[in-house]
């Protein structure tokens, strides 16, 4: 991949679950040094602060938290990954993971508005796929997949028009999976790949097979990542721990071989909670992700056709 205008959006979204923190994480980052690090990449950067919210009313709801705030959230940020596409490659700062269900809605109006398909890749120990109805939580962090894939109940929301295709999505590193979405995500054609399929054929096997798909479908491709996608060990600053998750290596490796296709075309950095972090490690080892997702190497290697 050549030259690339990378547009930093900041999204701090902290109201898809009940613990506090990620709306620190946009700054976080930027302290940690993303627009730099990829500026030595040969990459133009330009940050363009954080969206905020619509205007919203807070109403008590018995068992979803937050709703009309993070519904207010998923109208800015559709309208930011919107036009931030058209200019760019943008790069979402988190925020948690609800912060998804706007900036794939919006890459899915930008997809269909230059009639290309979208693909998602969702590197996450959960598989976010719940609806307001079946999720045991309430936290709408828990909802992405199911939103974007026009699941039901998701009332008050922007309308998805068009949904967002099972097949056009993978999800690798799964390893928290709720009963209810268990059940829909084996019924669905979305690829899920599990810790255990990791660790017994490597992680570049699946994530090949679903990039060959992108690229023979010339798909825009969304990736979005998830802190806890990774082990605790190494990224501890998240709220949903969860042991047995991907290596720093198993990490780069992923960010390495989506530079190399060329198919990326937006990135979410999601659930960072700097509150939660030890000397700001888990900011930098994202950072440090972004930057290998955008061509940072140790030796060059010949190209790879997809
Ligand atoms: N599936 C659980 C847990 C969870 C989902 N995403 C995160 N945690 N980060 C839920 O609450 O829906
Ligand atoms: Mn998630
Ligand atoms: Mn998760």
């Amino acid at each position: 991949m050549t030259h690339q205008t990378c547009i930093l959006v900041g999204a701090p979204v902290d109201s898809g679950k009940r613990r506090r923190g990620c709306l620190m994480g946009p700054d976080a980052y930027r302290t940690a040094g993303l627009a730099d690090a990829l500026g030595d990449l040969g990459h133009t950067v330009e940050d363009r602060g954080n969206v905020r919210p619509a205007p919203f009313t807070p109403q008590a709801h018995a068992k979803i938290h937050a709703r009309e705030e993070t519904i207010a959230w998923t109208e800015a940020l559709a309208a930011a990954a919107e036009t931030s596409l058209r200019d760019g490659l943008p790069i979402f700062l988190g925020g948690d993971h609800s912060l998804s269900l706007g900036t794939v809605l919006g890459a899915m109006r930008h997809a269909d508005a230059i009639n290309r398909p979208l693909f998602v890749l969702w590197l996450d120990a959960h598989s976010d796929f719940h609806t307001p109805v079946t999720t045991d939580s309430g936290n709408l962090h828990g909802t992405p997949l199911g939103y974007v894939t026009g699941r039901s109940d998701f009332d008050g929301f922007p309308a998805v028009t068009r949904p967002l295709p099972q097949d056009n999505i993978a999800i690798i590193g799964l390893r928290s999976v709720d009963t209810a979405e268990r059940a829909a995500l084996q019924e669905s054609s979305i690829q899920h790949v599990d810790m255990r399929e990791i660790d017994e054929s490597g992680i570049a096997k699946p994530l090949t097979a679903f990039l060959e798909r992108v690229a023979a479908a010339n798909g825009m491709l969304h990736v979005s990542l998830d802190v806890d996608f990774l082990d605790p060990a190494v990224a501890p600053a998240v709220g949903t721990t969860v042991p047995g998750g991907a290596t720093i290596r198993e990490g780069h490796l992923v960010m390495e071989m989506l530079h190399d296709s060329g198919l990326m075309t937006s990135l979410d950095l999601v659930e960072l909670n700097p509150f939660l972090d030890e000397r700001g490690r888990t900011a930098r080892v994202m950072v440090d992700l972004a930057a290998s997702a955008l061509g940072r190497r140790v030796f060059d290697r010949p190209t790879r056709a997809y």
